[in-house]
């Protein structure tokens, strides 16, 4: 509303992290006002609305666990839940916690500055609004800053252009329809094959190809939702501390200590069970290269086996990067797609984009015309939603200046330099790596405690210690450089970005140990901040 009065917190976002964030901070009784870009709750879920998009955790383990009786009363269809599915959900636990009017929709943060006399943070909207604030939490997103590529002619096209990250609320009606499709991670594997049974005709763009996996999504029986409802509280209590924040298992054994035959079948298995967990059937397979390419055969015979046309089967065979090192995408139908009449694999990596003209794109060897352009492009991952706000911290710092060499924060949760500034979900946790319902609860906990910290002890200014920054950073590389995820030019690494500094953004390290190291950073007193009383009678 205006600058008259400061609150103690403004939480940027209405996702996942933020309508969490909200719910504990009027239970906390903080006086909060919430800011979201969309005209509605959901964040991911808000915007990503592409026919296909789906959830590759558990529907019953990507949901908050914070109260049993929302638990209770909510029953997922699906093995793994779709947009609509999560969408209802999220709009759900507003409603339910009467959590909207707490929020501005339809307005984007662009500027945050940090007063240090007044241990405030002035947060502006564009349209100009100001709010005043203790605290800010940012629940901005870690894939939510969408690329747009810029091809040469792409302002030519003459048809219509579509974004998966930003799909109209209206239905699209592909139907005789020519689709061009660019991108083929985890929002293009998902969409062509659902485009292609209603499009004319569908040509997939493809620059690097991706490894999936078949999701095998169904519809869960009455049976498996009772006992996942009875079993609800021990399998949360085991989430919280598992690797990647939902139950998981791998084969007791390397993929280099068994037989031939035992390393088929468990990966035959996993692969018939379907989702992420493939990725993970030897303990060994994301340290060890030997063992990886145990896994990697597997999946490139099975494309061979589903795909027709050995040359299309061979070009979509990854070439460069050890499996699972960029996430693993599950599909439906992906691979088994390229058998039909009117789909059509185009590999830019032999014929790259000349140019897109008004009728379609041209490559260095064929034309292409097309009606309709639709980009799964990607998102400037895990920095490119805080960097792209003008954050103004404390001693001139400047968040997109201080991260010009790559990001740099303690515990994923605090930027030195930034009093009062709570990163949700972003670079230095393990966010992208693990179910990111737990992770959004551990975090935003965490972020509550301190802030509850603060008002007991009279804090005014809580900020990472500089040295402890760098020794969470250092650390982080440590624990990367131990796997194989840095042999990918993955989005992790902030490779898919021309310019933007290459570093392995997210923890490794596994979602428990790092709860673990938050929990004592936490009960040691927030030793990793500086906490200072700097304020004259400007109790928050
Ligand atoms: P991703 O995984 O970053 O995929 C983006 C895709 O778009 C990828 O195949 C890119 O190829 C391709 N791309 C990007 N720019 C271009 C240009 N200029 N020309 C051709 N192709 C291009 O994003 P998603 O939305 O699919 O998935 C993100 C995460 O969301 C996913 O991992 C899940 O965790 C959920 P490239 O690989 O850069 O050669």
């Amino acid at each position: 509303d205006n600058t008259d009065s400061t609150r103690d917190l403004v939480i940027v976002g209405a996702g996942l992290a933020g309508i969490y964030a909200m719910y504990r901070a009027l239970e906390k009784g903080l006086d909060v006002v919430g800011i979201e870009a969309g005209s509605s709750v959901g964040g991911t879920w808000y915007w990503n609305r592409y026919p296909g998009a789906r959830c590759d955790v558990e529907s019953v383990d990507y949901s908050y666990s914070f109260d049993r009786e929302l638990e209770k009363e909510w029953r997922w269809t699906e093995r793994f839940a779709a947009q609509p599915e999560i969408r209802s959900y999220l709009d759900h636990v507003a409603d339910r916690y009467d959590l909207r009017r707490h929020f501005t929709f339809d307005r984007r943060v662009t500027a945050a500055r940090f007063d240090e006399l007044a241990s405030t943070w002035t947060v502006t909207l564009d349209d100009g609004t100001e709010h005043r604030s203790r605290f800010v939490m940012m629940a901005t997103g870690c894939l939510s800053a969408p690329i747009r590529p810029e091809l040469p002619g792409i302002d030519d096209f003459a048809g219509e252009m579509l974004f998966t990250a930003q799909w109209p609320e209206e239905p699209v009606d592909l139907t005789g329809k020519r689709v061009g499709l660019i991108g083929t991670g985890s929002s293009g594997i998902q969409a062509a094959p659902r485009i292609a049974e209603q499009a004319q005709s569908l040509t997939v763009f493809q620059r690097t190809a991706n490894y999936t996996v078949p999701a095998r999504n169904r519809p869960l029986t009455e049976e498996e939702q009772r006992e996942v409802q009875e079993t609800y509280p021990q399998r949360r209590e085991a989430s919280r501390y598992a690797p990647a924040g939902s139950l998981s298992t791998t084969h007791p054994k390397k993929a280099t200590e068994v037989s031939a035959e035992e390393r088929q079948a468990a990966f035959e298995a996993r692969w018939q069970e379907g989702g992420v967990l493939f990725a993970k059937t030897f303990p060994d397979q994301s340290v060890d290269i030997v063992a990886n390419d145990y896994a990697r055969e597997f999946a490139e015979a099975k494309i061979r086996e589903i795909v027709q046309d050995p040359e299309v089967a061979d070009d979509l065979i990854p070439k460069d990067y050890p499996i699972g090192t960029k996430r693993i995408v599950t599909d439906t139908g992906y691979y088994e797609m390229y058998n039909r009449d009117n789909v059509k694999l185009v590999n830019l990596r032999k014929h790259p984009i000349e140019q897109v003209t008004s009728w379609g794109i041209k490559t260095d060897d064929a034309s292409y015309e097309l009606d309709v352009l639709v980009f799964a492009t990607g998102f400037d991952a895990l920095t490119g939603a805080l960097t792209s706000i003008d954050l103004h911290g404390a001693r001139g710092a400047v968040l997109a200046e201080e991260w010009e060499h790559g990001p740099q924060t303690y515990l994923g949760l605090g930027i030195a330099g930034f009093p009062n500034l709570i990163t949700l979900n972003g670079p230095g946790s393990p966010s992208v790596l693990a179910n990111m319902a737990t992770h959004t609860e551990q975090q935003v906990d965490w972020g509550m405690s301190l802030i509850e910290f603060c008002r007991e002890h009279g804090i005014d200014q809580a900020e990472p210690r500089e040295d402890a920054a760098e020794k969470w950073t250092e650390h982080l590389g440590e624990v990367a450089a131990g796997t194989l995820f840095t042999k990918a030019a993955s989005w992790y690494m902030g490779a898919n970005i021309e310019g933007k500094t290459r570093t392995f953004m997210p923890y490794i390290g596994g979602f428990g140990n790092y709860r673990r190291k938050c929990d004592e950073a936490r009960d040691s007193g927030f030793e990793g901040y500086v906490l200072s009383k700097v304020s004259v009678g400007a109790g928050a």
